[in-house]
């Protein structure tokens, strides 16, 4: 039996794109926004820190408020980042009470503005805390909030023989003093951080990617409060599996939906049924992905991604693949189909979001994702032959 050609206007199928943006931001309110507080004295890299890990800087984007003397709240839709200035010097105020005056402002503020994780950050080269630190330190513990230590700028080098690296001798020194801490007065005391942890975010020279990011984010997540876990997750954008991760129930409850749609077969004429659930699963993975798509693309491009995925892609491969196999979709395939396209959908998603797709050119870079439907048709086939 021959294919039959499909006839033009196939592709002229009209597309809801409603479940996709309704997905969207329904996700992305289930989620909420992820509050991180950053303190530390001035130019000890807090914003090259948000830079590498949230992959944005928010300060320069501008939407920072200044919400009292040395605290400022800059956020976007999956982050807050409350920036706090560390001791001002010559202040009459004790540093203690600074801090724990900054804390009732913002205990006082909205609810998806509450601070989850706080990063105080020293730099790596100083030789112990200072007495205001460990004030500050302790009323961030008092006030509930997980601290972790980062001491920043840490300046690592290569042993050039076994490329192992190598934390300086002042590190060294800095690190032995907080393992036992002792006051000027040689007494021990007490510092209620959490984790303490050397990071970079370039080298000496002002280039490359940076160190100890990886740990910070894993120390950062496993301090955050279990339901702001998932907010921290989108947020930051080193962790790529995460987010993974996070996509594989998505996509699992989808394809499990196209199979129930799909348990009486639809014809392939028909097979439109199944984009309101792809494209409600395509809203959700692209909130985990923290993309902007719902204002970036214009709701004609979202739509013709609709007609693109489930229109023209299901009825023409279909019809040219399985010759004989009828003109109806089974469960089977819905659901292969699916899960397909939600992988497909995935991997552009996860290009867009670590900026190798432009978001302008994501309509025409999806063809190159879509599922392969003939990979699909072969697999399920050879499932179907290992069956006993
Ligand atoms: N060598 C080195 N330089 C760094 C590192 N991180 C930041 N810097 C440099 O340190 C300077 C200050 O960095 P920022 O990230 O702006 O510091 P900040 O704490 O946000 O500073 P303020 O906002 O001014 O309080 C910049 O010139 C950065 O290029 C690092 O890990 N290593
Ligand atoms: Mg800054």
């Amino acid at each position: 039996m021959k294919n039959e050609p499909i006839p033009e206007g196939t592709d002229a199928l009209v597309i809801d794109d409603a479940p996709f943006i309704e997905a969207n931001s329904q996700a992305k309110s289930r989620y909420g926004r992820f509050n991180l507080a950053i303190v530390g004295g001035t130019g000890v890299g807090k914003s090259s820190l948000v830079n590498a890990v949230f992959g944005r800087d928010l300060a320069k984007v501008g939407l920072g408020l200044p919400v009292t003397r040395g605290v400022q709240y800059y956020h976007d839709s999956s982050l807050g980042i409350w920036d706090i200035e560390g001791f001002e010097i010559g202040s009459a105020i004790p540093p203690g009470e600074q801090l724990k005056a900054h804390l009732k402002v913002i205990s006082e503020r909205a609810r998806d503005q509450q601070i989850s994780v706080v990063w105080y950050c020293v730099k790596s080269n100083e030789d112990r805390l200072t007495a205001a630190d460990i004030a500050m330190i302790r009323e961030l513990d008092v006030a509930g909030l997980p601290v972790i230590l980062v001491l920043t700028k840490v300046d690592w080098t290569k042993n050039p023989v076994t490329g192992k690296r190598v934390v300086p001798g002042d590190v060294k020194k800095f690190l032995a003093w907080l393992e036992i801490p002792i006051d000027e007065n040689d007494e021990p005391i007490d510092i209620p951080y959490r984790r303490v942890l050397l990071t970079s975010t370039r080298d000496k020279h002002g280039k490359g990617k940076g160190h100890g990011l990886g740990e910070l984010v894993a120390e950062t997540l496993a301090l955050s409060p279990e339901d702001e876990k998932d907010a921290f997750r989108i947020a930051q954008r080193l962790n790529l599996p995460w987010k993974r991760e996070m996509a594989r129930p998505v996509i699992a409850a989808a394809a499990g939906a196209a199979a129930a749609a799909a348990a009486v077969p639809v014809p392939v004429a028909d097979a439109t049924v199944l984009a309101p659930i792809q494209l409600t699963m395509m809203g959700r993975i692209a909130a985990i992905y923290d993309l902007e798509l719902t204002t970036m693309l214009s709701t004609g491009a979202i739509a013709q991604l609709g007609v693109q995925i489930t229109g023209q892609a299901l009825a023409r491969s279909f019809l040219k693949l399985i010759p004989g196999a009828g003109s109806v979709i089974g469960a089977g395939v819905a659901l292969a189909l699916t899960a397909a396209t939600g992988q497909g959908w995935l991997q552009l998603c996860e290009r867009v979001h670590t900026g190798k797709i432009d978001l302008d050119k994501v309509s025409e870079s999806w063809g190159h994702y879509a599922p392969n439907f003939l990979t699909v048709i072969r697999k399920m086939t050879e499932q179907r032959m290992a069956k006993p």
